[in-house]
């Protein structure tokens, strides 16, 4: 028999945001006052240099009702257990990461396999900016002006044969520079290292998958998956992984490292879907953060695709997506 692991997102930390960004309120008043520094505010240096600008236009196709989430919470609230399982932690452990030189191999069942180092893979095609909101399986949500371009460019680049039926995203491995990778560095068991995502190749061949490289005007911040990420704006937040080296095209539908951890709980489609609970809470509603005072979080109900339904939905009809959850 199987020993199944325990669940890891906790049920606490889907309603501990407020509590978390007033402590950050907190800690940026004091420090108006009289110093972070002096009170023990928590902060890598590493995680503080000032990051390239990287310009792209707009494409107004992809736009939000709601204002951008302030770049201040889209920064130090954030999911990337690599650095810990805590949503601090990236913002406070990201130093770490060395996001140049950096390479992507992408193979497996591809006509033209190669290796882009990453100032190459920038310039396949061109940068835009797109305000999609992602929404996290932990039911909050945030609106971010991200900046890439489809993924399908990339992959038609390398010319996928008809064995492809999937994609694998693999996250850099290296414990140096992913401090939670360390073995026996936690006493709990977090997800396998690395971190696998996959798609089904029209998932990923969909204008609307963002190879993303940066957001609000600059190049991606170490914990917000630098130096390259992907974003898939109608799933849970997990399927969008972080700091990828290898894309392979593969035949079988990956093993991802969620499905690894927690079968019941994350199942490889994860589109977002109001009336597909998580065995542990309600995906109806979600908090969306935005750029107001914690007072003004507003609970919104979850739509089906989060809200990309019209551009998606056809992808999975016919398909019984309380099945494929
Ligand atoms: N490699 C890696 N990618 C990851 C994660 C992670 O832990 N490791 N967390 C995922 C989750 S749960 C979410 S919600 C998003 C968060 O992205 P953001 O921090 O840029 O908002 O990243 C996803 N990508
Ligand atoms: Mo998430």
């Amino acid at each position: 028999m199987l020993i199944r692991r325990a669940p890891i997102f906790r049920s606490s930390e889907i309603t501990d945001e407020r509590l978390y960004l007033n402590r950050r309120a907190f800690i940026a008043g004091a420090a108006a006052l009289g110093g972070a520094l002096a009170l023990g505010a928590p902060h890598d240096a590493g995680a503080e240099a000032p990051l390239a600008e990287l310009k792209a236009a707009r494409n107004p196709k992809f736009a939000q009702p709601d204002p951008p989430t302030r770049y201040e919470a889209a920064t130090t609230y954030n999911n990337f257990y690599e650095f810990g399982v805590n949503k601090e932690d990236p913002a406070r452990m990201a130093g770490s990461l060395k996001p140049r030189p950096w390479a992507v191999q992408v193979e497996g069942h591809v006509g033209k396999p190669r290796t882009f180092d990453i100032d190459e893979l920038i310039k396949l095609a061109p940068l835009e900016e797109r305000v999609y909101a992602l929404r996290c399986v932990e039911a909050w949500s945030m609106v971010i002006p991200w900046i890439g371009f489809p993924l399908a460019a990339l992959l038609k680049r390398v010319e996928p044969t008809g064995q492809a039926k999937f994609v694998e995203f693999t996250t850099l491995l290296d414990p140096e520079q992913f401090p939670a990778q360390k073995k026996g560095l936690f006493s709990f068991s977090s997800l396998e290292w690395p971190y696998v995502e996959g798609l089904r190749l029209d998932e990923a061949m969909h204008p609307l998958t963002l190879l993303t490289v940066g957001m609000y005007g600059k190049v991606l911040p170490n914990q917000n998956g630098a130096p390259v990420r992907v974003v898939v704006p109608w799933k849970y937040g997990f399927k969008s992984a972080k700091s990828i080296v290898r894309i392979r095209l593969v035949s079988e539908q990956p093993k991802t490292a969620w499905e690894k951890a927690a079968p019941q709980e994350y199942g490889f489609y994860s589109n977002v879907n109001p009336a597909v609970s998580h065995p542990r809470w309600s995906q109806a509603t979600e908090r969306r953060i935005t750029e107001g005072r914690i007072s003004e979080f507003r609970r919104r109900d979850t739509l089906p695709f989060n809200g990309y339904a019209d551009q998606v939905a056809s992808l999975y009809s016919g398909m019984d997506l309380k099945k494929y959850y």
